[in-house]
């Protein structure tokens, strides 16, 4: 599209201007189409000034999570070289696991600004305010086994509370499977689904649902956002691209079969290791001690019988 070209030329100039001659020669199109382009960035929320003699210079961009400014000085290996983004989407999970079925490659990223139909884990609603948090899911195809996919969830809350502290300074926490905990709230939740067979992995779908600036009143009880915890607005582009950048980094770790290294970072920031909890699993209670976190992402419970029990999955809530 024209509309990216110029607008890659614009950021490329810094806070420069880029004459409309210029820009007309560049393209090849006469300056009043370029005047029609730069209207069109403009309504889609780009300042753009326009002087006399000097031409276009781009003030600020907008506050929207589009493929463009993502992908902007990403600088990945897989996660992001392909980013579709929406206004508004059913579900995130649902657009990539279509996109995967139909054989789109690992790192393709679906981003929306909206959810309609936005899922937890077993049929539960993901709230999914517009404009203000971020939704976006991530196909990947590890050569793994299925029952090795909590080491993906693992990898994703791990390079999201990274990105959280590394942008935010906010101290947050990994509460195991798959929430992201800031002063005991609930700020972003993982969503981790597999294509496969018994023995094998087609790909997984991997959904990120994180509430950045979104106002505590729409979200459920219990739940917060990082700029109710920092009491500034957090800046969503750097946010996201932060946690993109992280999975690449552990995602190559994780194929590289160092998984005891992202354990152990894993570790330092688990919200439930050495914490007495209960445990629901299928209506099943089970109340111990985290004694540990395994490379597979199951965590190792010391039942209050004296026996340790190895869990993939479940809810937790913490006792004290
Ligand atoms: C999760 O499920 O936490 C996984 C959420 C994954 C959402 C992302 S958004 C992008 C992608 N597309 C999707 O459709 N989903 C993924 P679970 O552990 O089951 O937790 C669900 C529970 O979290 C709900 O029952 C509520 O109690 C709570 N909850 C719902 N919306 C929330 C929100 N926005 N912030 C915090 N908590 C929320």
């Amino acid at each position: 599209m024209v509309e990216d070209k110029i607008l890659e030329l614009l950021k490329r100039r810094d806070s420069g201007h880029v004459s409309g001659e210029e820009l007309s020669e560049v393209f090849n199109v006469s300056r009043t189409s370029i005047w029609k382009h730069i209207e069109k960035l403009r309504s889609e929320g780009y300042d753009i000034a326009a002087a006399p003699h000097l031409g276009y210079r781009l003030v600020s961009i907008p506050d929207r999570l589009t493929g463009i400014e993502l992908k902007w000085g990403l600088d990945t290996k897989i996660i992001g070289k392909k980013i579709y983004s929406y206004k508004e989407a059913s579900s995130t999970n649902d657009i990539a696991y279509g996109m995967a079925v139909s054989g789109e490659r690992e790192g393709a990223v679906v981003v929306a600004e909206y959810q309609t139909s936005g899922r937890g884990r077993l049929g539960r609603k993901w709230v999914s305010p517009g404009g203000k948090g971020a939704y976006f899911s991530i196909i990947l195809r590890p050569d793994i086994l299925p029952r090795e996919i909590s080491a993906i969830t693992l990898l994703v809350s791990l390079a999201v509370a990274k990105a959280v502290r590394g942008i935010t300074g906010l101290p947050a926490f990994i509460k195991w499977p798959n929430d992201i905990l800031i002063n005991g709230k609930k700020v972003c939740g993982i969503l981790t689904e597999l294509n496969g067979e018994t023995d094998k992995v087609n790909f997984i779908i991997t959904g990120i649902g994180i509430n950045i600036n979104t106002k505590v009143e729409l979200l459920p009880e219990g739940a917060s956002s990082l700029a109710a915890e920092k009491g500034v607005a957090v800046d969503r582009l750097e946010l996201v691209k932060a946690i993109l950048r992280n999975i690449d980094k552990y995602y190559k770790i994780f194929n590289g079969g160092d998984t005891a290294a992202i354990i152990k970072e894993y570790k330092k920031l688990s919200a439930v290791l050495d914490r007495q909890v209960q445990i629901n699993y299928h209506n099943k209670l089970m109340s111990g001690h985290v004694v540990d976190v395994d490379k597979e992402g199951a965590l190792i419970l010391r039942l209050d019988s004296g026996f340790n029990e190895r869990i993939l999955a479940g809810d937790v809530t913490m006792l004290r």
